[in-house]
């Protein structure tokens, strides 16, 4: 570490270097920001799933195994989301004015503003616009590890150079996109709020993409983060989650080709023949929230709005605990004493099926409960747009 020259200085700003230093001391001890549970989708899966802090690979080998001794693991589907990413264009584009503000106009005693203004540069660049990055690439070699772990059988090495797992990367759904667009389009403009919401995304990015308890973070304490992740979650919620119908739709068809694969090796492993092991699908916060709200995962009993902010601290619908970097929905067939059972974990951990009552029930007690969406849910006809005549506006 350079040598502070504390004389040249007056007295104010060699307590806010002081104080630097002493951060940047404790940052080995110290690297996650008290906030870094809050950041929804920008939650990093570490702190989901804490143990990992401490050893990356580790499975929690209770948590993950089969059903029961007799049970053994004949399928995966396995549905995930995307590594850690950069900010896409449109936020860098935030941060760039969050910053240039700061720069230009803030003061004041805190000393982690001088730390700012001394020493953070704004770093982003708009042609990153939402990549992987590094730190992505590892989240999914990690689990990729953590899962081979936990389902020897099934993604094994004989399995992947045998090619009996597949994988996929979703491609993106036409009405789903439209909407977005148009959202997107509404939202252009930066107010005060933004801003505020703009520091919070700085501190998940640094603390994301460079293992960094930023400077940032201070800008907000945790009933701030509290608030922002609300907000955050209103959005999934109502964008991706129960608050439309048409919102757990979208997912129709990822549902539908779930079901085909289980039924598949379902089908397979009832006549005795080999199929295969594992599928693998990457795809988005937005592919794995509508999936979930599908099939009735993290329901709350009353709706997400904005008057509700306190009343909904216990909520199911925590982001944050949902869709992290690198989230993923596994579904795993079992074969038990001649029946086949499927059980389902979220982010490395079992969570029942909605009301059913049991860890892991009867495969086709679970396919009855969903007969309904099974024998429905057409994606083309739910995602139909009513025929309106347009403008082409595309040129
Ligand atoms: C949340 O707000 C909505 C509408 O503002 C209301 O209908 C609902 O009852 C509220 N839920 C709770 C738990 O207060
Ligand atoms: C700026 O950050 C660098 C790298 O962490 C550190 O060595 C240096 O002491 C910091 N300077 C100030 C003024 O905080
Ligand atoms: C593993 O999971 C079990 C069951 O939930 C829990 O009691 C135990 O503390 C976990 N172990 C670790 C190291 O996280």
């Amino acid at each position: 570490m350079k040598p502070v020259h504390l004389l040249s200085r007056n007295k104010h700003f060699v307590m806010a270097a002081l104080s630097i230093v002493m951060a940047h001391v404790s940052y080995s001890k110290l690297t996650v920001p008290a906030i870094a549970t809050y950041f929804g989708t920008k939650c990093r899966y570490e702190d989901v799933n804490l143990h990992l802090r401490d050893d990356i690979l580790f499975v929690n080998k209770s948590l993950m195994g089969p059903p029961s001794a007799a049970c053994k693991a004949v399928h995966l589907v396995a549905v995930l989301r995307h590594g850690t990413r950069y900010p896409t264009a449109k936020n860098i584009r935030k941060l760039a004015s969050l910053y240039d503000l700061v720069m230009a106009e803030a003061s004041g005693p805190a000393w982690w503003l001088e730390g700012i203004k001394s020493n953070w540069t704004m770093w982003y660049t708009e042609d990153m616009d939402g990549k992987l990055v590094t730190k992505g690439k590892e989240d999914h070699r990690h689990l990729a590890i953590r899962l081979a772990k936990t389902f020897p059988t099934l993604m094994s090495r004989d399995n992947l150079l045998g090619e009996r797992i597949e994988f996929l990367t979703s491609s993106k759904h036409r009405c789903v996109d439209s909407v977005k667009a148009f959202q997107e389009g509404l939202h252009q403009h930066l107010d005060v709020r933004d801003l505020v919401e703009a520091a919070f995304f700085l501190c998940s990015y640094e603390l994301a993409i460079k293992s960094e308890n930023s400077l940032w973070c201070n800008t907000l304490d945790e009933v701030d983060a509290e608030v922002l992740e609300y907000k955050n979650d209103l959005k999934q919620y109502w964008k991706r989650g129960y608050g439309y119908d048409i919102n757990r739709k979208s997912s129709c068809s990822l549902f539908h080709d779930l079901f085909r694969r289980l039924e598949e090796a379902s089908h397979y492993y009832r006549l005795g023949k080999a199929t295969k092991a594992a599928t693998v699908q990457v795809g988005h916060a937005e592919t794995l929230l509508p999936l979930l709200s599908l099939m009735g995962f993290f329901r709350d009993k009353t709706p997400l709005t904005a008057e509700n902010f306190s009343v909904q601290r216990g909520r199911k619908f925590r982001t944050s605990q949902l869709v992290p970097y690198a989230a993923n929905l596994l579904f795993v067939l079992y074969e038990c004493r001649d029946e086949l059972r499927l059980q389902f974990f979220l982010n490395e951990k079992p969570v029942q099926f909605p009301s059913m009552g049991h860890p892991a029930p009867l495969y086709d007690t679970v396919r009855a409960h969903y007969s309904k969406l099974l024998q429905g849910c057409d994606f083309n006809k739910e995602c139909e747009l009513p025929k309106v005549n347009h403008m082409n506006t595309e040129l």
